[in-house]
Parts: C-alpha cells; sequence; structure tokens
C-alpha cells in the first residue's frame, strides 16, 4: 500500500469542544447525538474533517483532558455507539474524524494511577514520575500550568508525583517503555473503529527529561517516530496534528518534513503577539500586529517545501478570535478580514466551533460563572497577589479566559441559543439573541456565508 500524504491538502478541519457544541438529550451538556444532528450543518459549511475534543471517560476536573479510560466514551457525551455512528455517518457527508490524544497525562482517576498508588513496588509505579522529597520538600520549584507546584506528595506512599497541568493529571513516565505499547493499543482501536487520525495534546512534553519537565529534548522525535511505525505508516489515508506550545519553524519541520512522525503541528508564536514576552498568557500587552504578520510569514515561507502548515487563531484554550483581534465596532468585516487571512495560506485551516458566526469573549464579572480550571486557579492564586489584585486578574481573565471559547454554540435565537432545551452548564452569552447561525444563514452578507465562501474557494 503506498501512503498518500497528500490527501488532506484540500481540506478544512473544524474543531468540536463537545461539551458545548449541541446538546441532544436535554441535560444541558453537549454530546454526541447532538454533534450527529449537526453534519447536515458541517456539510454545508464545506467540512471534511472534524477535529473532536476528548470524549472519553474522564472525572472532567480539566474537561476531559484528564482521561480515566481511553477505550470508554463518557456517558456524558453518549457510549461508544453513538461514536461509532458519528464516525459512520460523518463519513456519508465525506467528513472524518480525529480524535483528541492526550497521553502526557492521565486523570488520577485511571486505573494506572490508582494502581500505582497502591505501593512503591507495584507493577504501574513506574507509569508515572516520582521522586523522594528533597530537604523534606518538592524536588523542584517548577510551577505547573495551573497549579504554584507541579509537584503533589502523596502520603501513603512518601513521594512526590510530578503534574504539569493539575495534581489530578499525573504525567506519564515516557521513559518506561510500556507506555509506548499502552499508546499503540489506544491508537490502534481507535482507527480500526475508522477515526482518520488524532491531535496529540501538549505531544513536546512527552520528550521532557524528568525534573526539568517543560524542557524538551530530540526525543520527542524519537517516540513520534516509533508510534508512526506502530500505528499510522501502515495506512493510507491519516492525519495528525502535534500541539506543540514551544515549537519554532525549525522544529515545526522536524515535526513535519519527513513523513515520519507528524502531519503538522500547532505552534503558539503568532499568538503570543499580545503577551509580555515570558511573562505567559495573562501579562496582556497591545496586540502587536507587525510582529503577528511576520510569525505568519515565517511559518509560510520557513515550512514551504520543507514541511507543512496547520492554520489557527482560535480553539478551546484560546479567547475568541473577533475579541482578541478586532475592535467591536468592527466584527463582520474584521472576522471576514481574518478568515480571509488565514484560509488564504499554505497548510491546513481550522476552524473552531462559533468562530464561522464571529462569537466573541463572554465579559465575565464574577468567579461563580467560571468553569475552567486554570482561570478559577489564577484567580483564587493572584487576586491577593501584590502585583495584581482582583481588578488586574478580573482584566487578564476576560482577556484572555479559556472560558471564553467554551461557552454554549449559538444556533438561534431560541431559548439557551438553540444550544439545549435547559439551562446549559455554562451560561449562554447573552449576545446569541443577535449572533447566531440562524441569522448568519439568512444574510448573504454574513460571516458565515463568507466562511463557505472561502473555504469553497481552497477546494
Ligand atoms: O493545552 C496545553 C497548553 O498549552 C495549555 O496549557 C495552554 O498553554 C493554556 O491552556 C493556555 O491557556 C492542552 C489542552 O489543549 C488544554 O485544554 C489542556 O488543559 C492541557 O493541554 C492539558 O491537557
Ligand atoms: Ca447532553
Amino acid at each position: 500500500m503506498e501512503k498518500n500524504f497528500d490527501w488532506f491538502k484540500e481540506k478544512t478541519v473544524y474543531q468540536i469542544w463537545p461539551r458545548s457544541f449541541c446538546d441532544g438529550n436535554g441535560d444541558g451538556i453537549g454530546d454526541i447525538p447532538g454533534i450527529i444532528s449537526k453534519l447536515p450543518y458541517l456539510h454545508e459549511l464545506g467540512i471534511e474533517l472534524i477535529w473532536l475534543s476528548p470524549v472519553y471517560k474522564s472525572p472532567m476536573d480539566d474537561m476531559g483532558y484528564d482521561i480515566a479510560d481511553y477505550f470508554t466514551i463518557d456517558p456524558l457525551f453518549g457510549c461508544n455507539e453513538d461514536m461509532y455512528q458519528l464516525i459512520r455517518e460523518a463519513r456519508e457527508y465525506n467528513i472524518e474524524i480525529m480524535m483528541d490524544l492526550v497521553v502526557n497525562h492521565t486523570s488520577d482517576q485511571h486505573l494506572w494511577f490508582q494502581e500505582a498508588c497502591k505501593s512503591r513496588h507495584n507493577p504501574y509505579r513506574n507509569y508515572y514520575i516520582w521522586h523522594d522529597p528533597v530537604d523534606g520538600k518538592a524536588p523542584t520549584d517548577q510551577r505547573s500550568f495551573f497549579l504554584p507546584s507541579s509537584w503533589t506528595y502523596h502520603e501513603a506512599t512518601g513521594q512526590y508525583y510530578y503534574h504539569a497541568f493539575s495534581n489530578r493529571q499525573p504525567d506519564l513516565n515516557w521513559d518506561n517503555p510500556k507506555i509506548l505499547e499502552e499508546v499503540y493499543k489506544i491508537m490502534n482501536f481507535w482507527l480500526a473503529k475508522g477515526v482518520a487520525g488524532f491531535r496529540m495534546d501538549v505531544i513536546e512534553l512527552i520528550g521532557k527529561i524528568t525534573l526539568e519537565a517543560k524542557f524538551t529534548s530530540s526525543k520527542v522525535h524519537d517516540l513520534l517516530q516509533k508510534i508512526f511505525r506502530h500505528t499510522l505508516e501502515k495506512r493510507e489515508k491519516t492525519i495528525t496534528v502535534g500541539e506543540t506550545g514551544g515549537a519554532t519553524v525549525k522544529d515545526a519541520i522536524l515535526y513535519s518534513g519527513k513523513h515520519n512522525e507528524l502531519d503538522m503541528v500547532f505552534g503558539f508564536e503568532h499568538l503570543t503577539v499580545d503577551e509580555e514576552a515570558g511573562k505567559g498568557k495573562w501579562a496582556i500587552k497591545n496586540l502587536d500586529f507587525i510582529k503577528f504578520k511576520q510569525i505568519l510569514a515565517q511559518w509560510q515561507t520557513g515550512l514551504y517545501k520543507k514541511g507543512w502548515n496547520s492554520l489557527y487563531l482560535s480553539n478551546h484554550d484560546q479567547p475568541r478570535q473577533v475579541s482578541r483581534f478586532i475592535d467591536p465596532q468592527h466584527r463582520v468585516a474584521g472576522a471576514k478580514m481574518l478568515a480571509n487571512t488565514l484560509h488564504m495560506l499554505q497548510g491546513t485551516p481550522y476552524v473552531y466551533q462559533g468562530e464561522e458566526i464571529g462569537m466573541t469573549n463572554f465579559n465575565f464579572t464574577s468567579p461563580a460563572q467560571f468553569k475552567d480550571i486554570e482561570m478559577l486557579n489564577f484567580y483564587k492564586e493572584f487576586i491577593t497577589h501584590p502585583e495584581w489584585g482582583k481588578e488586574r486578574v478580573m482584566t487578564a481573565i476576560n482577556a484572555k479566559g479559556r472560558d471564553n471559547a467554551r461557552t454554549p454554540m449559538q444556533w438561534s435565537s431560541d431559548i439557551h441559543g438553540g444550544f439545549s432545551t435547559v439551562n446549559p452548564w455554562i451560561e449562554i452569552n447573552p449576545n446569541y439573541l443577535q449572533i447566531n447561525v440562524a441569522s448568519d444563514r439568512a444574510s448573504p452578507d454574513s460571516i458565515f456565508n463568507f466562511y463557505c465562501h472561502v473555504i469553497g474557494l481552497r477546494k
């Protein structure tokens, strides 16, 4: 079989964050039957690939990016049969599904971690990263993405375990060859069920050198080549995209240029132009448009004939692009300008749910409205911080908080925006009365009709 590396190059990917896309069973939470009911909509938009954020069993500490069972769909989203039906029915619309592979860490509810915590000699102990206390404290002063420390002390066995994210997302120990075997099984299971490929969550971090944690090494390329050979290589048409927050153009060429690791990666460089260098997402500053254009150009020229680009401005971790890049009074024209800019570049474009109708950030006024662990922890830790305080924290959250992108999809001006028949799990943006699919569909000059046009043009 000759592997086809080009089959996806005229296609556009639509990212669905399932909890907020469409509620099919009236419990206020998006689900797979809801997604199935919207396949005709995605077909009308011209979509031919879906990146589906995690739908596996999870305690939802990080909204599904903390997986407790990689082979079972969480009952909140439906059952395995629903997933197989989605794969089948999507194909009838010439749409393939990419699932989200989250294997830098598991949930602390995963069987492996439950076993690992039973004793230092449990066979699953070194599926994770454990260290003795150093001078009675955590082994390093490494911060995690969501907490002041990346280490949590486990009383019962007297050691710390490492977690790059929440303490309920223990990192897997990729120095243990058994982890590769487990990941082959997970990927081959879903590939056999008919998924076309995967978006790979924080995949650069599996190359971390323990203790420095965030520092990545060439190890990630060696691991990805092994994964490619044991799962994707023998299949004619697959697609993968790696989430590589720290990647440069050079890294992107290594990941995507030799057709033996990934097809493309998500870089973040172009999305750091509104934060103070090296200070992280919450240290907001005026967006530097010149730098934004330069970075897009560098990735275009740098990857030309050497690798492949992903093209995105939005996802479930980023604020709504029209609120980030455009003055409110120019929302419609601005949304079209961003779409035109992105879709006329070389690479694979990603449309995040709601972007195609110009959905905006929410205006949070109280932490009672927050659902995202990153926002809740940031608020809790920094409102008492001498340099921050409540006002600066709320300004940063309204600019960059992930829940801005996680409010219910606005389908119509009906109650709850047509997302559900009951109160959604998270507040809907009150502007759903004006900004929704139904009204955009009805007006020829709408953002939605522009997206249909620009996606069609590429094809
Ligand atoms: O995101 C990884 C990542 O880079 C984020 O921590 C990002 O830097 C941050 O959210 C910016 O606000 C992936 C998933 O996309 C994210 O939803 C998960 O929370 C995270 O990994 C852990 O799985
Ligand atoms: Ca539901």
